[in-house]
């Protein structure tokens, strides 16, 4: 069998790769999905420019970076030059929306991000309003310009999300983490294959430059020169699965270690001084956001939900390891 770190991986993981493929192509958004969400782009569009003509709305989120499921819903980002208050502006909207027969809308302008969220009744998509979250919108495209290299990550980053979806293992207000963050993650894990399945584009060429407030986001962009870059490794989606779930439950070290997609490598909790408690930013599970590199995507993560989180990480390797039919238990709800 095949040997990672020291623990041997089933033998016939191989035959597992199919089931899992065929799970990934299930979670893929259709044509029509898509279709209805780019129509509901241009009707906000005419709506938002009759109040606010010189606004621009930008996709960003899971409907923009590719790793979104038919269900994910629509976020939207709205830039703005001229300095209107945003917690104004959103009630604004709301209202606007309100009138408009969109539903359930809410303004929440007390979050880190202030939104307007809102359901469009013909579709059923849930849509997430914000203003001037171009960091977002620069993030939303790294990941899109990820998975443009290896479709490997497409792949493993659709598994494991589901699999945080369906375990309960994705919501930050419990303490768990953010797709985005899942994503990151799977970024990072395929960097550090050897041979590597991912470069790291923010050590490249910058042919991409945004400076947004104070962080610049920049990096290689022009990733339809790498379509062969993973070519040396031949692993496949089972074994790629097997050893994520693996690496997170028995080869992380939590007390020392940071992902840092930026470097393509694991950085020292030192370096980052994220070491020990700093207000409620806990620094248990250490994930570097590319551009806000001061921020910890895994902050939220406390005493309680990192033992979730590790026995989650175990069963999943277990599951893996010995089920028959993996790639259903994977994902069951006991
Ligand atoms: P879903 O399919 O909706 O679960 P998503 O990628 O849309 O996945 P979220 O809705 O959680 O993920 O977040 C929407 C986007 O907001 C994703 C990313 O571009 C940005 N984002 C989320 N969390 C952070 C964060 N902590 N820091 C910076 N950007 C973030
Ligand atoms: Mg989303």
């Amino acid at each position: 069998g095949m040997k990672h770190r020291g623990i041997e991986c089933r033998p016939d993981i191989e035959t597992l790769s199919p089931g899992f493929v065929s799970v990934y192509e299930s979670l893929l958004p259709s044509d029509v999905e898509k279709e209805n969400q780019n129509l509901l782009l241009k009707s906000l569009t005419v709506i938002i420019n009759k109040e606010w003509p010189n606004v621009k709305l930008h996709l960003y989120g899971s409907c923009a970076n590719s790793f979104g499921f038919s269900n994910s819903d629509v976020d939207i980002c709205l830039s703005i030059d001229e300095c209107e208050s945003k917690h104004d502006m959103l009630l604004k909207l709301a209202d606007i929306l309100q009138s408009e027969n969109y539903q359930d809308v809410e303004a929440i302008t007390n979050a880190r991000v202030p939104i307007v969220k809102m359901t469009d009744p013909s579709t059923g998509i849930c849509c997430d309003i914000c203003i001037n979250n171009l960091l977002a919108v620069a993030n939303t495209k790294l990941l899109r310009d990820y998975a443009k290299i290896d479709n490997r990550l497409h792949q493993l980053a659709y598994i494991v999300k589901h699999w945080a979806r369906s375990r309960e293992m994705n919501n930050t207000f419990e303490g768990t983490l953010s797709s985005y963050a899942y994503v990151l993650l799977c970024i990072n894990f395929l960097q550090l294959r050897r041979p590597a399945i991912l470069p790291c584009l923010q050590e490249m060429e910058l042919t991409y430059m945004l400076t947004v407030e104070d962080t610049d986001c920049a990096y290689f962009d022009q990733v339809d020169e790498l379509h062969n870059f993973g070519s040396l490794n031949d692993e496949s989606l089972a074994e790629l699965v097997w050893g994520f779930f693996h690496y997170w439950a028995f080869a992380h070290n939590y007390t020392r270690d940071v992902i840092s997609v930026r470097t393509g490598c694991i950085i020292s909790k030192k370096i980052k001084n994220w070491t020990r408690r700093i207000g409620n930013d806990r620094h248990l599970l250490c994930i570097e956001d590319p551009f806000e590199t001061s921020h910890d995507l895994g902050r939220h993560v406390d005493r309680c939900s990192i033992d979730m989180l590790r026995s989650e990480f175990k069963r999943a390797a277990s599951v893996l390891q010995y089920d028959q039919i993996p790639f259903v238990s994977l994902f069951e709800r006991e």
